[in-house]
Protein backbone atom coordinates (compact mmCIF):
# COMPACT_ATOMS: atom_id res chain seq x y z
CA UNK A 1 0.00 0.00 0.00
CA UNK A 2 2.91 2.04 1.21
CA UNK A 3 4.85 1.48 -1.69
CA UNK A 4 2.34 2.97 -4.33
CA UNK A 5 1.95 6.47 -2.43
CA UNK A 6 5.33 6.80 -2.22
CA UNK A 7 5.78 6.37 -5.86
CA UNK A 8 2.77 8.72 -6.99
CA UNK A 9 4.00 11.45 -4.73
CA UNK A 10 7.98 11.64 -5.40
CA UNK A 11 8.43 10.10 -8.41
CA UNK A 12 5.96 9.16 -11.08
CA UNK A 13 2.72 10.08 -12.34
CA UNK A 14 1.11 6.91 -12.36
CA UNK A 15 -1.54 7.84 -15.45
CA UNK A 16 0.42 5.69 -17.22
CA UNK A 17 -0.49 2.53 -15.01
CA UNK A 18 -4.08 4.02 -14.86
CA UNK A 19 -3.70 4.23 -19.23
CA UNK A 20 -2.62 0.45 -19.23
CA UNK A 21 -5.17 -0.98 -17.49
CA UNK A 22 -8.15 1.36 -18.61
CA UNK A 23 -9.64 -1.29 -20.17
CA UNK A 24 -10.72 -2.52 -17.21
CA UNK A 25 -10.95 0.82 -15.46
CA UNK A 26 -13.42 -0.25 -12.43
CA UNK A 27 -14.57 -2.95 -13.63
CA UNK A 28 -14.74 -5.42 -10.58
CA UNK A 29 -14.87 -2.38 -8.21
CA UNK A 30 -11.35 -1.54 -9.11
CA UNK A 31 -9.91 -4.77 -9.05
CA UNK A 32 -7.11 -5.30 -11.62
CA UNK A 33 -6.66 -8.57 -13.41
CA UNK A 34 -3.19 -9.50 -12.50
CA UNK A 35 -1.90 -9.93 -15.90
CA UNK A 36 -2.90 -6.52 -17.94
CA UNK A 37 -1.00 -5.15 -14.49
CA UNK A 38 2.25 -7.46 -15.18
CA UNK A 39 1.79 -5.56 -18.47
CA UNK A 40 2.34 -2.16 -17.27
CA UNK A 41 4.84 -2.82 -14.83
CA UNK A 42 7.41 -2.27 -16.58
CA UNK A 43 6.56 1.22 -16.90
CA UNK A 44 6.38 1.90 -13.35
CA UNK A 45 10.06 0.44 -12.67
CA UNK A 46 11.41 2.46 -15.88
CA UNK A 47 10.37 5.75 -14.25
CA UNK A 48 11.55 5.16 -10.57
CA UNK A 49 14.83 4.33 -12.03
CA UNK A 50 15.43 7.62 -14.07
CA UNK A 51 13.83 9.76 -11.66
CA UNK A 52 15.05 8.80 -8.55
CA UNK A 53 18.46 8.29 -8.72
CA UNK A 54 19.94 11.95 -9.90
CA UNK A 55 23.45 12.94 -8.23
CA UNK A 56 24.06 15.77 -6.27
CA UNK A 57 25.02 18.77 -8.29
CA UNK A 58 28.68 19.68 -6.99
CA UNK A 59 30.56 16.71 -5.60
CA UNK A 60 32.50 18.71 -2.97
CA UNK A 61 29.51 19.95 -1.33
CA UNK A 62 28.87 17.05 1.44
CA UNK A 63 26.30 19.83 3.53
CA UNK A 64 24.05 18.36 0.56
CA UNK A 65 24.50 14.79 1.95
CA UNK A 66 22.71 13.48 5.05
CA UNK A 67 25.09 12.56 8.03
CA UNK A 68 24.76 9.21 8.14
CA UNK A 69 26.27 8.87 4.71
CA UNK A 70 29.22 11.14 5.49
CA UNK A 71 30.10 9.46 9.16
CA UNK A 72 30.80 5.81 9.62
CA UNK A 73 27.80 4.43 11.96
CA UNK A 74 27.81 2.29 14.59
CA UNK A 75 28.75 -1.59 15.28
CA UNK A 76 26.80 -4.40 15.89
CA UNK A 77 24.69 -5.76 19.03
CA UNK A 78 25.52 -8.95 19.83
CA UNK A 79 21.95 -10.29 20.18
CA UNK A 80 20.07 -7.93 17.07
CA UNK A 81 17.28 -5.52 17.25
CA UNK A 82 14.52 -3.62 14.77
CA UNK A 83 15.04 -0.53 13.59
CA UNK A 84 14.15 2.59 16.09
CA UNK A 85 12.15 3.52 13.36
CA UNK A 86 9.84 0.57 13.46
CA UNK A 87 9.35 0.27 17.19
CA UNK A 88 5.88 0.87 16.80
CA UNK A 89 5.59 -3.11 15.32
CA UNK A 90 4.73 -5.04 18.54
CA UNK A 91 2.33 -7.59 19.82
CA UNK A 92 -1.00 -6.51 21.53
CA UNK A 93 -1.11 -7.73 24.88
CA UNK A 94 -4.38 -9.31 26.74
CA UNK A 95 -5.30 -10.29 30.05
CA UNK A 96 -7.99 -13.05 29.67
CA UNK A 97 -11.21 -12.93 32.25
CA UNK A 98 -10.21 -16.42 33.84
CA UNK A 99 -7.25 -15.55 35.70
CA UNK A 100 -4.41 -12.90 35.83
CA UNK A 101 -2.11 -15.52 34.85
CA UNK A 102 -3.91 -16.66 31.52
CA UNK A 103 -2.18 -14.05 29.20
CA UNK A 104 -2.03 -13.79 25.45
CA UNK A 105 0.29 -11.59 22.65
CA UNK A 106 -1.31 -11.38 19.30
CA UNK A 107 0.64 -10.69 16.11
CA UNK A 108 0.36 -7.73 14.08
CA UNK A 109 -0.44 -9.34 10.77
CA UNK A 110 -1.06 -6.11 9.54
CA UNK A 111 2.66 -4.55 9.71
CA UNK A 112 4.41 -7.42 8.23
CA UNK A 113 5.09 -8.98 4.75
CA UNK A 114 6.00 -12.82 3.44
CA UNK A 115 4.67 -15.68 5.32
CA UNK A 116 7.19 -15.91 8.67
CA UNK A 117 6.34 -14.98 11.82
CA UNK A 118 9.83 -13.03 13.70
CA UNK A 119 9.98 -14.80 16.94
CA UNK A 120 9.39 -11.90 19.02
CA UNK A 121 6.18 -11.08 17.61
CA UNK A 122 5.04 -15.17 17.23
CA UNK A 123 1.53 -14.92 18.75
CA UNK A 124 1.21 -16.30 22.41
CA UNK A 125 -1.40 -18.15 24.59
CA UNK A 126 -0.11 -19.45 27.72
CA UNK A 127 -2.88 -20.34 30.13
CA UNK A 128 -0.51 -20.38 33.57
CA UNK A 129 2.39 -18.01 32.89
CA UNK A 130 5.70 -18.49 30.85
CA UNK A 131 7.72 -21.37 33.29
CA UNK A 132 11.71 -20.72 33.31
CA UNK A 133 12.87 -24.58 32.65
CA UNK A 134 16.52 -24.98 33.22
CA UNK A 135 17.39 -26.87 30.18
CA UNK A 136 19.56 -29.28 32.12
CA UNK A 137 17.03 -29.63 34.46
CA UNK A 138 14.48 -30.82 31.61
CA UNK A 139 13.24 -34.28 31.41
CA UNK A 140 10.95 -35.73 28.54
CA UNK A 141 9.62 -39.10 29.22
CA UNK A 142 7.06 -41.80 27.25
CA UNK A 143 5.09 -44.37 29.07
CA UNK A 144 2.47 -46.01 29.26
CA UNK A 145 1.63 -48.67 26.24
CA UNK A 146 4.78 -49.01 25.29
CA UNK A 147 7.58 -51.65 25.46
CA UNK A 148 9.78 -49.88 26.71
CA UNK A 149 9.17 -46.70 28.80
CA UNK A 150 11.69 -43.79 27.82
CA UNK A 151 12.97 -40.37 29.21
CA UNK A 152 15.61 -38.02 27.88
CA UNK A 153 17.33 -35.08 28.26
CA UNK A 154 17.82 -32.19 26.53
CA UNK A 155 21.51 -32.86 25.91
CA UNK A 156 20.42 -36.31 24.21
CA UNK A 157 17.80 -35.03 22.12
CA UNK A 158 19.43 -32.74 20.63
CA UNK A 159 21.87 -35.33 19.58
CA UNK A 160 18.76 -36.85 17.30
CA UNK A 161 18.15 -36.23 13.63
CA UNK A 162 15.88 -33.07 13.10
CA UNK A 163 13.43 -32.21 10.21
CA UNK A 164 12.86 -28.74 9.28
CA UNK A 165 9.42 -27.59 7.89
CA UNK A 166 7.70 -23.83 7.60
CA UNK A 167 4.24 -23.97 8.99
CA UNK A 168 1.53 -21.92 10.90
CA UNK A 169 0.07 -22.07 14.23
CA UNK A 170 -3.28 -21.11 15.08
CA UNK A 171 -5.08 -20.97 18.17
CA UNK A 172 -8.50 -22.49 17.74
CA UNK A 173 -10.24 -19.48 19.30
CA UNK A 174 -8.75 -17.20 16.82
CA UNK A 175 -11.26 -14.58 15.13
CA UNK A 176 -13.91 -15.00 17.65
CA UNK A 177 -14.85 -11.41 17.91
CA UNK A 178 -16.65 -12.14 14.26
CA UNK A 179 -18.25 -15.77 16.03
CA UNK A 180 -19.52 -13.70 18.76
CA UNK A 181 -20.29 -10.44 18.35
CA UNK A 182 -23.59 -9.76 16.54
CA UNK A 183 -22.31 -6.42 15.73
CA UNK A 184 -18.68 -6.36 14.02
CA UNK A 185 -15.79 -5.50 16.51
CA UNK A 186 -14.26 -2.36 15.07
CA UNK A 187 -10.57 -3.74 15.65
CA UNK A 188 -7.04 -4.16 13.37
CA UNK A 189 -6.23 -6.92 12.10
CA UNK A 190 -3.76 -8.17 14.96
CA UNK A 191 -6.92 -7.44 17.53
CA UNK A 192 -9.29 -9.64 15.13
CA UNK A 193 -7.24 -12.28 13.72
CA UNK A 194 -3.97 -12.05 15.16
CA UNK A 195 -3.87 -15.36 17.08
CA UNK A 196 -2.11 -16.95 14.20
CA UNK A 197 1.84 -17.16 13.27
CA UNK A 198 4.22 -18.99 10.79
CA UNK A 199 7.63 -19.99 11.57
CA UNK A 200 10.07 -22.83 10.36
CA UNK A 201 10.06 -25.24 12.92
CA UNK A 202 12.43 -27.78 13.42
CA UNK A 203 12.78 -30.63 15.63
CA UNK A 204 12.19 -34.32 16.02
CA UNK A 205 10.04 -36.23 13.86
CA UNK A 206 7.92 -38.19 16.84
CA UNK A 207 7.78 -41.13 15.09
CA UNK A 208 11.67 -41.93 15.50
CA UNK A 209 11.26 -41.64 19.15
CA UNK A 210 7.55 -43.37 19.36
CA UNK A 211 9.58 -46.14 17.55
CA UNK A 212 12.28 -46.31 20.41
CA UNK A 213 9.87 -47.37 23.34
CA UNK A 214 7.93 -49.74 20.98
CA UNK A 215 3.86 -49.09 20.78
CA UNK A 216 1.80 -51.75 22.14
CA UNK A 217 -0.67 -52.59 19.51
CA UNK A 218 -3.45 -51.60 22.14
CA UNK A 219 -2.30 -47.84 22.28
CA UNK A 220 -4.80 -45.55 20.35
CA UNK A 221 -4.47 -42.29 22.08
CA UNK A 222 -1.46 -40.55 23.58
CA UNK A 223 -2.09 -37.68 26.88
CA UNK A 224 0.53 -34.74 26.26
CA UNK A 225 1.36 -32.51 29.41
CA UNK A 226 3.06 -29.59 29.61
CA UNK A 227 5.72 -28.82 32.52
CA UNK A 228 3.73 -25.97 33.36
CA UNK A 229 2.14 -25.10 36.85
CA UNK A 230 -1.70 -26.48 35.75
CA UNK A 231 -0.09 -28.66 33.46
CA UNK A 232 -1.68 -27.84 29.92
CA UNK A 233 -3.16 -31.72 28.72
CA UNK A 234 -4.52 -32.86 25.47
CA UNK A 235 -4.68 -35.82 24.21
CA UNK A 236 -3.72 -36.94 20.27
CA UNK A 237 -4.16 -39.31 18.20
CA UNK A 238 -1.23 -41.84 18.24
CA UNK A 239 -1.69 -41.43 14.03
CA UNK A 240 -0.94 -38.19 14.02
CA UNK A 241 2.16 -38.68 15.84
CA UNK A 242 3.25 -41.16 13.25
CA UNK A 243 2.38 -38.80 10.24
CA UNK A 244 4.24 -35.55 10.48
CA UNK A 245 4.19 -34.44 14.51
CA UNK A 246 7.76 -33.28 16.09
CA UNK A 247 9.05 -32.46 18.81
CA UNK A 248 10.26 -29.01 18.19
CA UNK A 249 13.54 -27.62 19.18
CA UNK A 250 13.98 -24.78 17.16
CA UNK A 251 12.13 -22.12 15.68
CA UNK A 252 13.15 -19.55 13.06
CA UNK A 253 16.57 -20.87 13.04
CA UNK A 254 17.04 -20.10 16.46
CA UNK A 255 16.09 -22.33 20.10
CA UNK A 256 12.31 -21.78 20.73
CA UNK A 257 11.47 -18.71 22.61
CA UNK A 258 10.18 -19.44 26.08
CA UNK A 259 7.01 -17.75 24.87
CA UNK A 260 7.11 -21.08 22.73
CA UNK A 261 7.92 -23.79 25.01
CA UNK A 262 11.32 -23.65 25.79
CA UNK A 263 13.26 -26.48 25.90
CA UNK A 264 10.79 -28.36 23.70
CA UNK A 265 7.04 -28.03 22.08
CA UNK A 266 5.12 -30.71 20.35
CA UNK A 267 4.40 -29.35 16.71
CA UNK A 268 1.88 -31.15 15.21
CA UNK A 269 1.14 -29.44 12.31
CA UNK A 270 -2.37 -28.11 10.89
CA UNK A 271 -3.76 -29.07 14.57
CA UNK A 272 -5.90 -26.09 16.83
CA UNK A 273 -2.67 -24.49 18.81
CA UNK A 274 -4.03 -25.87 22.05
CA UNK A 275 -2.87 -29.60 21.40
CA UNK A 276 0.55 -28.11 20.45
CA UNK A 277 1.78 -28.46 24.39
CA UNK A 278 4.64 -26.33 24.97
CA UNK A 279 7.16 -27.40 28.20
CA UNK A 280 6.16 -30.97 26.97
CA UNK A 281 7.70 -33.51 29.35
CA UNK A 282 5.36 -36.06 29.62
CA UNK A 283 3.42 -38.49 27.08
CA UNK A 284 1.36 -41.34 27.98
CA UNK A 285 0.26 -43.88 25.54
CA UNK A 286 -3.55 -45.46 25.98
CA UNK A 287 -6.28 -46.87 24.40
CA UNK A 288 -8.21 -44.08 24.85
CA UNK A 289 -7.80 -40.52 25.74
CA UNK A 290 -8.07 -39.11 29.37
CA UNK A 291 -10.75 -36.72 30.04
CA UNK A 292 -8.49 -33.94 31.47
CA UNK A 293 -9.89 -30.50 32.31
CA UNK A 294 -8.92 -29.29 28.91
CA UNK A 295 -10.70 -31.68 27.10
CA UNK A 296 -13.66 -31.43 29.66
CA UNK A 297 -13.73 -27.62 29.45
CA UNK A 298 -12.06 -25.48 26.97
CA UNK A 299 -11.76 -27.93 24.13
CA UNK A 300 -15.34 -29.57 23.96
CA UNK A 301 -17.59 -28.19 22.18
CA UNK A 302 -21.49 -27.94 21.14
CA UNK A 303 -22.95 -28.44 17.60
CA UNK A 304 -26.34 -26.58 16.92
CA UNK A 305 -27.99 -29.44 18.01
CA UNK A 306 -26.32 -29.17 21.42
CA UNK A 307 -24.38 -32.32 20.84
CA UNK A 308 -20.91 -32.13 22.23
CA UNK A 309 -17.98 -32.52 19.94
CA UNK A 310 -14.28 -33.48 20.85
CA UNK A 311 -10.89 -33.85 19.38
CA UNK A 312 -12.23 -31.17 16.45
CA UNK A 313 -8.40 -30.97 16.07
CA UNK A 314 -8.06 -29.25 12.31
CA UNK A 315 -7.73 -25.56 11.82
CA UNK A 316 -9.88 -25.06 8.50
CA UNK A 317 -9.12 -23.38 5.38
CA UNK A 318 -9.23 -19.79 6.01
CA UNK A 319 -7.94 -16.41 4.84
CA UNK A 320 -7.65 -12.64 5.78
CA UNK A 321 -6.54 -9.23 3.85
CA UNK A 322 -3.93 -7.73 6.14
CA UNK A 323 -3.49 -5.18 3.47
CA UNK A 324 -5.48 -2.91 3.53
CA UNK A 325 -7.00 -4.18 6.74
CA UNK A 326 -9.30 -2.63 9.71
CA UNK A 327 -8.96 0.67 11.28
CA UNK A 328 -6.39 1.86 8.71
CA UNK A 329 -6.70 4.75 6.92
CA UNK A 330 -6.20 4.72 2.77
CA UNK A 331 -4.09 7.90 2.78
CA UNK A 332 -4.85 9.11 -0.85
CA UNK A 333 -6.89 7.89 -4.00
CA UNK A 334 -5.17 5.64 -6.51
CA UNK A 335 -3.36 2.16 -6.29
CA UNK A 336 -2.87 -0.02 -3.54
CA UNK A 337 -1.53 -3.81 -3.47
CA UNK A 338 -3.89 -5.84 -1.76
CA UNK A 339 -2.13 -8.27 0.55
CA UNK A 340 -3.03 -10.70 2.50
CA UNK A 341 -2.39 -14.48 4.00
CA UNK A 342 -4.22 -18.10 3.02
CA UNK A 343 -3.65 -20.89 5.05
CA UNK A 344 -5.25 -24.61 5.16
CA UNK A 345 -4.73 -27.15 8.56
CA UNK A 346 -5.29 -30.04 5.66
CA UNK A 347 -2.89 -29.35 3.08
CA UNK A 348 -1.75 -26.75 0.77
CA UNK A 349 -3.64 -23.51 -0.45
CA UNK A 350 -4.79 -24.24 -3.73
CA UNK A 351 -6.90 -20.96 -4.77
CA UNK A 352 -7.34 -17.61 -3.30
CA UNK A 353 -10.40 -15.09 -4.64
CA UNK A 354 -9.86 -11.71 -4.29
CA UNK A 355 -13.78 -9.46 -4.69
CA UNK A 356 -14.33 -5.43 -3.99
CA UNK A 357 -17.78 -5.19 -4.12
CA UNK A 358 -18.76 -7.71 -1.40
CA UNK A 359 -18.66 -11.14 -2.94
CA UNK A 360 -20.75 -10.03 -6.51
CA UNK A 361 -17.40 -10.41 -8.59
CA UNK A 362 -14.24 -12.52 -7.98
CA UNK A 363 -10.71 -12.40 -9.52
CA UNK A 364 -8.23 -14.93 -8.60
CA UNK A 365 -5.11 -13.63 -6.26
CA UNK A 366 -1.82 -14.11 -7.55
CA UNK A 367 -0.04 -16.59 -4.86
CA UNK A 368 3.65 -16.05 -4.04
CA UNK A 369 5.08 -19.24 -4.07
CA UNK A 370 6.49 -22.33 -2.98
CA UNK A 371 2.50 -22.92 -1.59
CA UNK A 372 3.71 -25.11 0.95
CA UNK A 373 1.28 -27.51 3.34
CA UNK A 374 -0.29 -26.22 6.31
CA UNK A 375 1.90 -22.70 5.96
CA UNK A 376 1.02 -19.52 5.38
CA UNK A 377 0.54 -18.89 1.38
CA UNK A 378 0.45 -14.86 0.72
CA UNK A 379 -1.57 -13.47 -1.78
CA UNK A 380 -1.36 -10.29 -3.43
CA UNK A 381 -4.15 -8.66 -6.25
CA UNK A 382 -3.57 -4.87 -7.33
CA UNK A 383 -6.42 -2.64 -6.61
CA UNK A 384 -7.28 0.68 -7.74
CA UNK A 385 -9.47 3.08 -5.71
CA UNK A 386 -10.98 6.15 -6.78
CA UNK A 387 -12.83 7.25 -3.65
CA UNK A 388 -15.67 4.33 -4.20
CA UNK A 389 -17.13 2.34 -1.24
CA UNK A 390 -15.97 -1.24 -1.72
CA UNK A 391 -15.98 -4.62 0.67
CA UNK A 392 -12.59 -5.96 -0.04
CA UNK A 393 -12.99 -9.93 0.77
CA UNK A 394 -11.18 -12.64 0.15
CA UNK A 395 -11.78 -16.56 0.12
CA UNK A 396 -9.09 -19.72 -0.22
CA UNK A 397 -9.48 -22.96 -1.41
CA UNK A 398 -6.97 -25.35 -0.30
CA UNK A 399 -6.02 -28.78 -2.88
CA UNK A 400 -8.52 -30.74 -1.08
CA UNK A 401 -11.41 -28.16 -2.65
CA UNK A 402 -12.45 -27.03 1.17
CA UNK A 403 -13.67 -23.43 1.28
CA UNK A 404 -14.55 -20.96 3.35
CA UNK A 405 -18.13 -20.39 4.26
CA UNK A 406 -19.73 -17.08 4.99
CA UNK A 407 -20.15 -15.83 8.39
CA UNK A 408 -24.10 -16.94 8.23
CA UNK A 409 -23.24 -20.44 6.91
CA UNK A 410 -20.86 -20.77 9.97
CA UNK A 411 -23.26 -18.99 12.23
CA UNK A 412 -26.00 -22.10 10.91
CA UNK A 413 -22.98 -24.92 11.72
CA UNK A 414 -22.52 -24.45 14.88
CA UNK A 415 -25.21 -21.71 16.56
CA UNK A 416 -23.89 -20.10 19.36
CA UNK A 417 -22.37 -22.43 21.38
CA UNK A 418 -18.51 -22.00 20.30
CA UNK A 419 -16.35 -18.70 19.24
CA UNK A 420 -13.62 -21.79 18.08
CA UNK A 421 -12.73 -23.05 14.38
CA UNK A 422 -14.15 -19.51 13.26
CA UNK A 423 -12.63 -19.44 9.55
CA UNK A 424 -15.48 -17.35 7.72
CA UNK A 425 -14.71 -14.82 4.97
CA UNK A 426 -13.37 -11.44 6.47
CA UNK A 427 -15.52 -8.14 4.84
CA UNK A 428 -13.57 -4.96 5.42
CA UNK A 429 -15.64 -2.09 4.43
CA UNK A 430 -13.82 1.09 2.31
CA UNK A 431 -16.07 3.95 2.95
CA UNK A 432 -15.74 6.92 0.32
CA UNK A 433 -13.49 8.25 3.08
CA UNK A 434 -10.53 5.28 2.84
CA UNK A 435 -11.92 4.19 6.45
CA UNK A 436 -11.30 0.64 6.61
CA UNK A 437 -13.88 -1.30 8.84
CA UNK A 438 -14.98 -4.88 9.91
CA UNK A 439 -18.01 -5.88 8.12
CA UNK A 440 -20.43 -8.60 8.37
CA UNK A 441 -22.87 -9.28 4.99
N1 LIG B 1 1.91 -26.25 28.26
C1 LIG B 1 1.14 -25.40 27.58
N2 LIG B 1 1.00 -25.58 26.25
C2 LIG B 1 0.23 -24.75 25.54
C3 LIG B 1 -0.47 -23.68 26.15
C4 LIG B 1 -0.30 -23.51 27.54
O1 LIG B 1 -0.87 -22.59 28.16
N3 LIG B 1 0.50 -24.39 28.23
N4 LIG B 1 -1.29 -22.87 25.37
C5 LIG B 1 -1.84 -23.52 24.18
C6 LIG B 1 -2.60 -22.65 23.33
S1 LIG B 1 -4.20 -22.33 23.78
C7 LIG B 1 -2.14 -22.24 22.10
S2 LIG B 1 -3.13 -21.42 21.03
C8 LIG B 1 -0.73 -22.48 21.72
C9 LIG B 1 -0.06 -21.15 21.47
O2 LIG B 1 1.28 -21.34 21.13
P1 LIG B 1 2.24 -20.09 21.11
O3 LIG B 1 2.10 -19.39 22.41
O4 LIG B 1 3.61 -20.63 20.85
O5 LIG B 1 1.78 -19.23 19.97
O6 LIG B 1 0.00 -23.19 22.71
C10 LIG B 1 -0.73 -24.19 23.37
N5 LIG B 1 0.14 -24.95 24.20
MO1 LIG C 1 -5.33 -21.46 21.93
Amino acid sequence: MLFFVYIKNNFIDTSAIIMASSHNKLSHNGLIDRRSFLRSGATLLTAVASAGLSPPRAAQDFSRYPRYMTTPGRSSDSYGLPSQYESQVKRKKKQYYQSKIFTEALTPLQDLRGIITPNGLHFCIHHNGIPDIPPDKHRFMIHGLVDKPLKWNMADLLRYPMISRVQFLECSGNSAANATSDEPVQGNCMALHGQISCAEWTGIPLSVLLNEVGIKSKARWAMCEGADAGSQVRNIPIEKLLDDAIIALYQNGERLRPDQGYPMRLFLPGYEGNANIKWLHRMELSDQPSQSKDEQSLYAEFDNKLKIRQFTLYMEVKSVITHPSGLQQLPDKGYYEISGLAWSGRGKINTVEVSADGGNSWLPATLQGPTLSKAFTRFTLPWQWQGQSARLISRAIDEYGNTQPSRKEWKSRFANFTFNHYNAMQIWEVTREGRINNAYS
